[in-house]
Parts: structure tokens; sequence; C-alpha cells
């Protein structure tokens, strides 16, 4: 690890296009390959795949019978307790770019995105993390205000690795969001110093976020430390225990660690190791009192090759599209593998929680990770993981350099007239949070409808232990309109005289446009800050003896609440909102600070002026700051992008 972000120092100074990258995912080779030339950085690559050919049509009217009561039903999850089911996975070294510069300058398009998803599950939780926390050290100032930085890591830097820096001001974003927002956090421990610990992130974590840093995850993916070059082989699930006991002392030595339960782990990617050869070790009744959580995480591909030149071949975004398009290969066949570790887990009183995930490692794949194909999938795939007892899923975040981004921030010199650009996948996560809710008691379950298709996957989901909702899928794409479902929902003793129905439509499974949920979008490339734009529109259908009959058009997804009357069927834009204030220039009249987008109030929500000390929450910022960023800046920026791009394909 330390080598790889050398050389692309040294690529990247000299102005080279060239990237030498070492141990990728999954493969532990080397190669050197020109970086392919990316006219526009990857999160607004504007790649249009062609949708698949569907050779044997699902049948296009099927009905389901899903029981009113959860006490008659097999195989229903465990209940979902606490905030949204989907939350996110933040590169450390990504972090000013996606919640802002620091707890003065935090991004209000985040904070809607936030709030979009709070208003209907009550809660968010939020990872900061990653390959980046291993080496990470936090500094005492940055310089002009920063949060987060770089290690200076000499003029050859041939043995230093350049780590992330952050200063104790961190907390305070984290902090500062969670007093406006119900976002809760999970931070890193470094891992890459089994001898000297660096425990501030606990020390100062907890002094200063208490009750809103919910735990501390112990090793990122130990399972490829032999392979990242972090620990000497052989080094195996014993060894990291060893490790985690090591560290387990070192914490309750600490008298600045008051609190010395809040770990998580194993958090394997299920690459050298799998899961039961770490459970084989008495892993979780060994830790479990020292445990907030199990964690696993997984990518269903990755695109090193294409994307970083290691060898092999390349992945062909345009073969693996069918794959995110069935209920099969990423979705059952990706979640089943861990179904027996995430029952463990429940057995032992503790949730299990995906801790990073995405549509591929190395960056995702144009055509697919940002396009409304991923917000099917992403969808079914939570929903999966509900039904299989995961508690939590964290959708990772890359920044510009990657594909698969639910939301990116404009680059920092077109912040003044661009906003921001939401993948479709954010989609995906306001809907799996309005699916559950905010009762901490819904359950979910696989209908496995149709006779099991794979292309109209559905789900029950049984609140306060009724039928709450029922979600169906339409993987197919035909223009023509032929291929719409008519799924009929046909409660035994129990249909209600209507239902109400929220879509999620977009044109074509490829397109990154236009996306809608219930008649509001976000908006396009470079459009939205973070709130719902247009109408809510709530379909009602009439339901008579025989049950409710669904349109589903191909391709669409449709989220049908049995109860009329709840509360989530009304909520659209959230009434918490965060207005932005520096993209109202012209084009070329760009002038005020790109950096400067402060958090202001929202024009139509609630007023929180004067709420936060020593902030400009709630105070609108219209003036211009006049400051341009100069070319050594962008020159580290770009330099900063060449990194974090290394460092975020290592998953
Ligand atoms: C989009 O990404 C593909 C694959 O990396 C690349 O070949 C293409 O040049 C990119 N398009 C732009 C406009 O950068
Ligand atoms: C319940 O789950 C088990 C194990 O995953 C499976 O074998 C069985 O078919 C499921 N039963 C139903 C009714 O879905
Ligand atoms: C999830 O946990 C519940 C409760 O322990 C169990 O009944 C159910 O079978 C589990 N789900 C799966 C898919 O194994
Ligand atoms: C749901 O659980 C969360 C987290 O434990 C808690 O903050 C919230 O108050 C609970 N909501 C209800 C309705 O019980
Ligand atoms: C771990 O990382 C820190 C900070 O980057 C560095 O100072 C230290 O030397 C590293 N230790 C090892 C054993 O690599
Ligand atoms: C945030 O950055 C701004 C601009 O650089 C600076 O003026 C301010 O002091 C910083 N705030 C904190 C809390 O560091
Ligand atoms: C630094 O790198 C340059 C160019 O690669 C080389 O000529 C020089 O000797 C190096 N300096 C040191 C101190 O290693
Ligand atoms: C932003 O910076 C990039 C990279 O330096 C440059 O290619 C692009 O033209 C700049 N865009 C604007 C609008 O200044
Ligand atoms: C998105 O929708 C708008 C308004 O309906 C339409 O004008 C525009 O062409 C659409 N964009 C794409 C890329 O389909
Ligand atoms: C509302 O959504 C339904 C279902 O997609 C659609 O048929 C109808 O035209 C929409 N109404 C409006 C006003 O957009
Ligand atoms: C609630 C909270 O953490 N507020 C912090 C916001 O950030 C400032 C520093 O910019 C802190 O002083 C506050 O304590």
């Amino acid at each position: 690890m330390l080598w790889y972000c050398v050389l692309v120092l040294a690529s990247a100074m000299n102005g080279v296009q060239a990237v030498t990258v070492y141990g990728q995912l999954p493969l532990a080779q080397t190669n050197t390959a020109p970086a392919p030339a990316q006219t526009t950085l990857a999160a607004y690559n504007d790649t249009v795949l062609t949708p698949p050919q569907i050779n044997n049509p699902p049948p296009r009217q099927y009905t389901l019978s899903p029981v009113k009561d959860a006490a008659a039903v097999t195989n229903l999850s465990i209940p979902h307790v606490g905030g949204s089911f989907w939350g996110f996975s933040i590169e450390t070294s990504v972090v000013s770019q996606v919640m802002g510069k620091n707890s003065s300058f935090i991004a209000p398009t985040f904070l809607n995105l936030m709030s979009n998803l709070v208003e209907r599950a009550s809660g968010v939780v939020v990872r900061i993390g990653g390959n980046t926390q291993e080496f990470a050290v936090m500094v005492d100032s940055l310089p002009s205000g920063k949060t987060f930085g770089k290690a200076d890591s000499g003029s050859n830097a041939t043995t230093k690795t350049p780590s992330v820096l952050y200063t104790r001001d961190m907390f305070y974003m984290c902090g500062n969001v969670s007093s406006m927002l119900n976002v809760k956090w999970f931070m890193g421990i470094p891992f890459n110093d089994s001898v000297n610990w660096r425990l501030t992130i606990m020390e100062e974590g907890q002094r200063i976020l208490g009750d809103n840093l919910l735990a501390f995850q112990a090793g990122n993916e130990p399972d490829f430390y032999v392979d990242f070059g972090r620990r000497q082989a052989p080094y195996n699930p014993p060894d990291y225990n060893n490790d985690l006991s090591n560290l387990i002392k070192t914490i309750d030595a600490n008298p600045n660690i008051p609190v010395k339960n809040q770990l998580l782990g194993p958090s394997i990617a299920t690459g050298p190791w799998v899961p039961q050869q770490v459970w084989d070790t008495g892993f979780m009744d060994t830790f479990k009192d020292r445990m907030y959580a199990f964690t696993v995480e997984h990518y269903p591909d990755n695109n090193c090759v294409a994307m970083f030149g290691t060898a092999g071949t390349p992945a062909v975004p345009q073969s693996l599209l069918p794959l995110y398009l069935t209920h099969k290969d990423r979705v059952v066949d990706l979640v089943s593998p861990y179904t027996a570790s995430a029952n463990l887990a429940t057995a032992h009183g503790k949730p299990f929680i995906m801790f990073e995930t995405n549509t591929g490692s190395c960056g995702g794949f144009p055509g697919i990770s940002d396009t409304f194909a991923s917000a099917l999938w992403a969808t079914d795939y939570g929903l999966q993981m509900a039904y299989n007892n995961f508690t939590h899923a964290l959708m990772h975040i890359g920044g510009q350099n990657v594909f698969y981004n639910p939301f990116t921030s404009p680059p920092t010199n077109q912040s003044a007239f661009n906003q921001w650009t939401i993948g479709p996948i954010y989609y995906s996560t306001v809907i799996v949070a309005e699916a559950l809710g905010k009762s901490n008691t819904s359950q979910v379950v696989d209908l496995n409808g149709n006779n099991g298709n794979l292309l109209t996957p559905s789900y029950a989901i049984y609140e306060n232990d009724i039928l709450s909702k029922v979600a169906l899928f339409n993987y197919v794409d035909d223009q023509s309109g032929a291929s719409t479902l008519q799924v009929t929902i046909n409660v035994p003793n129990g249909n209600p005289p209507s239902v109400k129905v929220k879509y999620l439509l977009a044109e074509t499974v490829s397109t990154k446009y236009n996306v809608t949920w219930a008649g509001q979008t976000l908006g396009n490339k470079f459009q939205s800050d973070g709130r719902f734009k247009g109408a809510l529109n709530v379909t009602t259908i009439a339901c008579g003896g025989q049950g409710c009959t669904i349109p589903v058009p191909a391709p669409g997804f449709a989220l049908v609440f049995m109860d009329s009357t709840e509360e989530v069927v009304t909520i659209g834009q959230a009434t918490q909102t965060f207005a932005t204030t520096a993209h109202t220039n012209a084009h070329n009249t760009a002038a005020s600070d790109p950096t400067a987008v402060a958090s202001s109030n929202g024009h139509s929500g609630a007023d929180r002026e004067g709420r936060l000390d020593s902030t400009n929450y709630g105070k609108v910022n219209g003036k211009a700051a006049g400051r341009r960023a100069g070319s050594s800046e962008i020159w580290t920026l770009s330099l900063l992008g060449w990194l974090s791009m290394v460092w975020w394909m290592m998953p």
C-alpha cells in the first residue's frame, strides 16, 4: 500500500498518465498500464449501455397472497431497528468533498440528502473510514482552516506513506451534523501498527461525540492485510484475533477511553478468508462483550483492470449489466453466503452489518453503477440483506474518481455554478428507508412471487406484526409498454378497500437522467441541491374481493402501502431543508469561494438560526467571497484525487 501511493504520487507529479498499482483486489499481481483517457471525472461519465435483451420474458400477470399476520410467515426477518437500513460509508480521504471543508462549512446538499432519510426512517448511520483509516493521523491543525489533508511525504517519498491527516474538527463536523439531524457515526481505529496503537480517534471521538458515535471499526478487511503489505504472512484469523485482544488490553489500560465495548469486527472482505473461518476461532464468543456489532464488507465485482491497469482481462460493463438486473446473481447469490453468519450474530445478541459495499470495487462500472439499473439493484439488494437479517448496509462513497457514488459534489473549480450529481443508486436508500419505516418493528420476507421469476422479485414488509407494504420489481426494459406487469395482491381475508403506490421510474435501465420516486426527482447531473423537486405523485388503486392489481412498468419498481393512512405515504421532500446559496452565479461570472458553500437555513425549512454556537448556520451567505483557487491549489487537489483514487480502489 505504501508504495503504490508513492508511485502514483510520483507519476502525478511528473504529469505522466501512468499508474502503477500493486496488489489490487482481487488480484495480488503487479502491472503497469496507462490509465484510461478520462476526459471527464468518472463520477460524471456519460457511458450509456444497451439494456439487456430479454429472451424469456416473465409472465406479465401474477398473484401474490401475503398473509396479514406476521405470526403465520415463515422466514420473516428480525425486526429492523433504528435508522435507515442503507447507511453510507465515506472514504476518509474524501470527507471534505462530501461533507464539507470543516465544521463551519458543512455542505447543505449533504444535509438535505441525510434529511430525506431521517424524515423517513428517523435516522441515518454514516461511517467515516475505509482503507485510508489505517494510516490516518490526527494533527492539531492544518493550513487554511482545513479539517482534512495529507501528510507531507517529502520531496521524494520513497519510504514514507502519505497518510490522511485530520484535525479534531472532524469530530465537531460530525457533532454539528448530528445536532441538526439524527445522524450517528462509525469510525475506524488505525490498524497499521499493532504495537503502538494510535487511539486518539477513540479518545477524542468519545469525548466530543458521545452517544452520536456508535462504534469503532477494529481492522478494515484484515483478510487482505498480507496482500496489502500491512502484515507479514502468515496472517490468519487467529492472528487477527491476537491483534484484537492486544488492542482491547490497550483500550482497557487507557483512562481516556471510558466506553470499552464499542468495537466492530471482523470486517473481512470475504476475499482470502470466508466468515466461517473467523467464526471457527470462537470469535463471536470471545469478543461479543466488546462488540457493538459484527461486520463484513463485500463488493460483488471489481473494475480494477480497466481502471488501474492491473493484470488480467478488463471487465466489460455491457456483459455485466444483465447480472445487476436479476434477483439472482448480484442479489440472492451475493447475500446467501452471509445468512448463517447473520443468524449467528443474532444468536449472540448482536447486529450484523454489511459495512462497505457498492456495485463494484475499484470505482464500479460506467453505465451500471451510475444508472437506473443500480437503483433497482440496490433496492433489491438492500431488501434481500434485510430479509437475511443484516441490520444495516453501508453504501460506499469514493468521490469524483469513481462511478458508483450515491451523491457527488461538483469539482471544486465548478462549485460556483454547478450543483451536485445524485446517483440513481441514492434513490434506493430513500426507498428502503420508506419501506422499513420508523417503527423499529419492520420485518421483511422475500415472497418469491411469480413462481420465483428472477426478473420480477417481490417482498412483503410487516410492521407491528401486520402486513404493511409490498415491494414489486420489474427488471425488464421494454419501451413498448407491453411488458408492464399486472400484479394482484390478494391478502387472504384482509384486502383493504384501496392501497397507495409509489413508483420508482426512469425511461430505461441504462439512463442516468430523470429518475423519479413518486413523481419527484432530485435532478440530473450537476443540478441537485439534495432536495426533491416536482409534485409528489402517489397513485391510489382500488381493491376488490379478489385483491388489488398493481401495474409495474418495465423497467420499474412499486412500493405498495397496504395502509393508505400511513404517514410516510405523504412524505416527499423532507420538511427540514438546508438551502445552498453559492450556486446562484451565472457561468463565467463565478467568483464566490467554491469551498465556502456555507450551510444556511432552508427557504422552506425549519428555522435553525442561532441554534449552533460559533458557526454560520442559519445565516444565508449571499456574499461572493471573491477568492479563486490558485493553480497550486488545483494541483494539490488533483494530486489528492490521484491518491484517493488509489486508496479507494483498495476496498
Ligand atoms: C467514461 O468511462 C469510460 C471507461 O473508463 C472511458 O472509456 C470513457 O472515455 C469515459 N468517458 C468520458 C467522457 O470520460
Ligand atoms: C426458509 O429459509 C430456508 C433456509 O434459507 C429455506 O430452505 C426455506 O425454503 C425457506 N422457506 C420458505 C417458505 O421460504
Ligand atoms: C432471520 O432471523 C429470524 C429470527 O431468528 C429467523 O426466523 C429467520 O429464519 C432468519 N432469516 C433467514 C433468511 O435465515
Ligand atoms: C427506534 O430505535 C431508535 C434507535 O434505537 C430510537 O432512537 C427510536 O426512538 C426508536 N423509535 C421508536 C418508534 O421506538
Ligand atoms: C502506521 O502509520 C503511522 C501514521 O501514518 C506511521 O507513523 C507509523 O510508522 C506506521 N506504523 C507502521 C508499523 O507501519
Ligand atoms: C473553516 O474554514 C474557514 C475558511 O478557511 C475558516 O475561516 C474557519 O475558521 C474554519 N473553521 C474551523 C472551525 O476551523
Ligand atoms: C529524488 O528523486 C530524484 C528524481 O527521481 C532523484 O534524482 C534524487 O536523487 C532523489 N533524491 C533523494 C534524496 O532520494
Ligand atoms: C477545472 O479544473 C480542471 C482540471 O484542472 C480543468 O480541466 C477544467 O477546465 C476546469 N474547469 C473550469 C470550469 O475551470
Ligand atoms: C428529462 O425530462 C425533461 C422534462 O420532461 C426532458 O425535457 C428531458 O429531455 C429529459 N432528459 C433526458 C436525458 O431524458
Ligand atoms: C402519477 O403517476 C402515475 C403512475 O406512474 C401516472 O400514470 C400519472 O400520469 C402521474 N400523474 C402525474 C400528474 O404526473
Ligand atoms: C454540537 C457540536 O458539536 N457543535 C460544534 C460545531 O462546531 C464547532 C466548531 O466549529 C464547535 O465549537 C461546536 O461545539
